[in-house]
């Protein structure tokens, strides 16, 4: 309001002022060739993206790197690989970041500041699943129900239909079968890593017992039938899940039963040969059949039974899978989770692993809730992600839990935590 009383001198030397103080800057620039001017290394981002901050100068080989943040206007931010030349940065609150990196180069160290802007995205991000890229289920009692798949569906078509069922706020329930079964999925946004938080959920169908038979036992129990996280980057920046998978270490990655690298393969049932009875392994077995052979590689084999004890379609192979007489799949064995309390074969309970799986807490519980921070390689060894963009989740349990069944993950769909405001501290 008040720069219209202004007289017109006062105008004058302020734009003198400014040419004056734009031409100091420029001869303070160029007296240090490999200091170029600070702003020109300040970067403008939306929320929930990942951006490489670079240095900028020019250092020895040698060089050593220190990033941190020094002024943030909330802590929800994800700051990785601060030791090298380039760090990524995220944040899913809007404002100003500052960081500084400390370049020591054999001694003579220089500290350099960034500052980013992060804005509010311009298109909505949704909190769910925004795609389907792949869904590969085992065998099992859901298949073909859960998606819907009939006789002549293709590969193509099944996907699609998974896709329909999980790319929505409330999604359908899609079944991974017995061990190995996947699907994978990606968010229209990257989900950041913030530190000390969790940060996405997958959804299932997993719940409590209402009350055990087996008053002795702390763990938490009923219906949990893990599916292993797998998380990814978009890297090379394609949209597509071509790039590096680090799985999420839940609890039960650290049990002393758990196999790493198992590989199950499963055979397609001869449709013109009547299945065996008597197969199973739980109590009830008049209701099971021997039905879908399979053979790991510890040496084992087996058969999944086919369980009469639902009203389900009964046909356990992909029917868009007829033409393939097996299917193999690997990962991460679990330990067997069910337990029969009843002693008779009437109560299972399949107790739960303490945290970092889909399917294995329910809902609306803080443990089924995951921190990317989990991540580890292929080796074991833990790994720094700023986010991610790819979830693959797999059965973990290769298990028959008497009438109930092979155990199998089912999932519902997946929510970003930050961006529902769900603050969830970590373990
Ligand atoms: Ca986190
Ligand atoms: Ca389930
Ligand atoms: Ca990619």
């Amino acid at each position: 309001m008040h720069y219209r009383f202004l007289p017109n001198f006062r105008l004058v030397l302020l734009l003198l002022l400014t040419i004056l103080l734009a031409n100091c800057s420029d001869n303070g620039g160029g007296s240090d060739d490999s200091n170029p001017p600070i702003s020109s290394q300040d970067i403008n981002t939306t929320r929930f993206t990942i951006v490489e901050v670079n240095t900028n100068t020019v250092a020895g080989t040698e060089a050593t790197y220190n990033w941190s943040v020094t002024n943030a206007p909330s802590q929800n931010y994800s700051l990785v690989n601060t030791n090298a030349k380039e760090a990524l940065f995220a944040a899913t609150d809007t404002g100003i970041y500052e960081l500084a990196v400390v370049i020591n180069d054999k001694g003579a160290t220089q500290t350099k500041k960034i500052s980013i802007t992060v804005n509010k995205e311009t298109k909505e991000l949704k909190t769910f699943i925004s795609k389907v890229f792949d869904f590969r289920p085992a065998p099992g009692q859901f298949i073909n129900d859960l998606p819907a798949a009939n006789d002549g569906d293709t590969t193509e078509r099944v996907l699609a239909r998974a896709n329909s069922y999980l790319t929505k706020k409330n999604g359908d329930l899609i079944s991974l079968g017995g061990f190995g079964g996947y699907v994978v999925f990606g968010f229209d946004h990257t989900i950041v890593n913030v530190k000390g938080k969790r940060d996405f959920r997958v959804l299932g169908n997993a719940f409590w017992a209402d009350a055990n038979p087996n008053p002795d036992l702390t763990m938490r129990g009923g219906s949990s039938e893990a599916g292993v996280i797998m998380v990814s980057y978009d890297r090379n920046k394609n949209g597509l899940p071509d790039d590096e998978w680090y799985e999420i270490e839940g609890a039960g990655h650290k049990m002393a039963k758990t196999i790493a690298n198992y590989e199950i393969t499963y055979f397609r049932p001869d449709p013109n040969k009547k299945p065996v009875p008597g197969g199973g392994t739980g109590t009830v077995q008049f209701t099971d059949v021997e039905y879908i052979f399979w053979k790991d590689n510890q040496g084992k084999e087996g058969y999944m039974a086919q369980n009469n004890a639902y009203n389900h379609s009964l046909d356990y192979w992909p029917k868009w899978l007829k033409d393939q007489p097996s299917i193999t799949f690997k990962g991460t064995r679990l330990p067997d989770n069910a337990v029969d309390e009843s002693g008779t074969g009437s109560y299972f309970v399949q107790y739960a692993f303490l945290y970092g799986y889909a399917d294995n807490a329910p809902n609306n519980d803080d443990d089924s809730a995951i921190d990317i921070n989990w991540a580890i390689d292929k080796n074991g060894n833990k790994v720094q992600l700023a986010g991610i963009d790819f979830v693959k989740v797999y059965n973990g349990l290769n298990q028959q839990a008497g009438w109930l069944g092979e155990t199998s993950t089912e999932v519902l769909g997946a929510t970003d935590l930050h961006l529902l405001g769900e603050n969830i501290p970590t373990r």
